[in-house]
């Protein structure tokens, strides 16, 4: 199945973080078919912290949806993950987006993610790598959430 993957984090070593992030998906979930850049982001929401860094990967994986969000989990709980306030500063936040074109609702996970299409910081690394791929409920590429999203949070590529 294609998974799309969004990893972000405002604390720590933003870019070790990302980097321990995915090589614990690549052993917990499957391999990593493709990663976006890396993209310096104003924070959305809480907006007084810290800007965040975020980037989309897409997985091949053969786990089902809830066993996945089990080990994302266990991932941001190993990388220190301090669970403080909605929206708040996080050393690594992993959501998932897209698990192929599953519509799913349940207490635990909303697939696609709920607020993905509202997110210039989810959508700019999810169009770079998968432009036409179609979101299952609005029924429009990721090119075309990105042109009518109203976000207007800065979404920077980021050079270390
Ligand atoms: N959950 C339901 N659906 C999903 C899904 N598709 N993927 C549930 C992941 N989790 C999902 O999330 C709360 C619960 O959502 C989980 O227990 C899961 O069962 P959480 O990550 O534990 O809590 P949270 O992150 O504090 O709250 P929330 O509402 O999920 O926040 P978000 O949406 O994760 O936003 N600004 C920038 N620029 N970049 C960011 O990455 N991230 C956030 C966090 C805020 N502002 C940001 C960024
Ligand atoms: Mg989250």
């Amino acid at each position: 199945m294609r998974l799309f993957l969004l990893l972000g984090g405002n604390l720590g070593n933003r870019v070790a973080l990302l980097q321990q992030a995915q090589a614990q998906l690549a052993q917990a979930v499957g391999p990593v078919v493709q990663a976006s850049g890396l993209y310096e982001t104003a924070a959305w929401g809480v907006t007084e912290q810290p800007p965040y860094l975020n980037q989309v990967l897409e997985m091949h994986t053969t786990l089902p949806p809830l066993e996945i969000l089990d080990r994302t989990q266990a991932i941001e709980q190993v990388l220190g993950r301090v669970r403080l306030e909605r929206w708040g500063a996080r050393p690594i936040d992993i959501d998932l987006l897209y698990y192929g074109d599953l519509v799913c609702q349940t207490d635990r996970l909303t697939l696609p993610h709920p607020l993905l299409h509202h997110r210039r910081f989810a959508l700019v690394p999810l169009g770079q790598i998968a432009p036409d791929f179609v979101h299952p409920v609005l029924n429009k590429t990721n090119t075309q959430l990105l042109a009518e999203c109203a976000d207007e949070g800065a979404v920077n590529t980021f050079a270390p």
